[in-house]
């Protein structure tokens, strides 16, 4: 069994409703939910929006490859009307990203795990510390709790 960190996130529509359809359908097709974070209220980051994020960190055990666990990501993402703009950040529904596949590098043009950004968003690490202070950066090699005391990430990040 794989143990993956999985980051669910949206700011538009019903961002409770749809977190929680999000893991329902998690639950379904990708594995066992074994940890929750608590739901955090986090202000756009990267780029301008009038409306704040919902965000949460799930632990999942799986047997999916990292590859198929990217596919079914995508179709829960797809199935809540997710709007993809290319190379840009912007306001969705919907967005679960892959912060960390067991502690494996992976690093191929469709998949980078660990996430190449977590370490610089608090809005991950608030709900990663959460769950797993002493989890260590396979690539950073330091503990989510010490990489969160280095960042410098200001934006607003609130456990609701
Ligand atoms: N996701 C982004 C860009 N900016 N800001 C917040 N607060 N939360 C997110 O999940 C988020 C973001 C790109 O995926
Ligand atoms: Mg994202
Ligand atoms: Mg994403």
């Amino acid at each position: 069994m794989n143990r993956v960190f999985l980051l669910l996130g949206g700011n538009l529509d019903d961002r409770y409703g749809l977190i929680r359809s999000a893991k329902e359908i998690i639950s379904k097709e990708i594995g066992t939910i074994v940890q929750e974070s608590s739901i955090y209220e986090t202000a756009p980051w990267g780029f301008k929006s009038d409306q704040d994020f919902l965000n949460q960190v799930i632990i999942v055990t799986t047997s999916l490859t990292p590859i198929q666990l990217l596919k079914e990501c995508q179709i829960i993402e797809d199935k809540f009307g997710r709007v993809r703009q290319l190379d840009q950040y912007a306001s969705r529904t919907m967005d679960i990203d892959i912060l960390f596949f067991n502690d494996e590098i992976i690093n191929n043009n469709d998949l980078i795990i660990p996430h190449e950004s977590l370490h610089q968003r608090r809005f991950t690490l608030e709900p990663l510390v959460e769950l797993a202070p002493d989890f260590i950066h396979p690539q950073i090699k330091k503990s989510l709790s010490e990489i969160m005391m280095e960042c410098t990430d200001v934006a607003e990040v609130k456990k609701l």
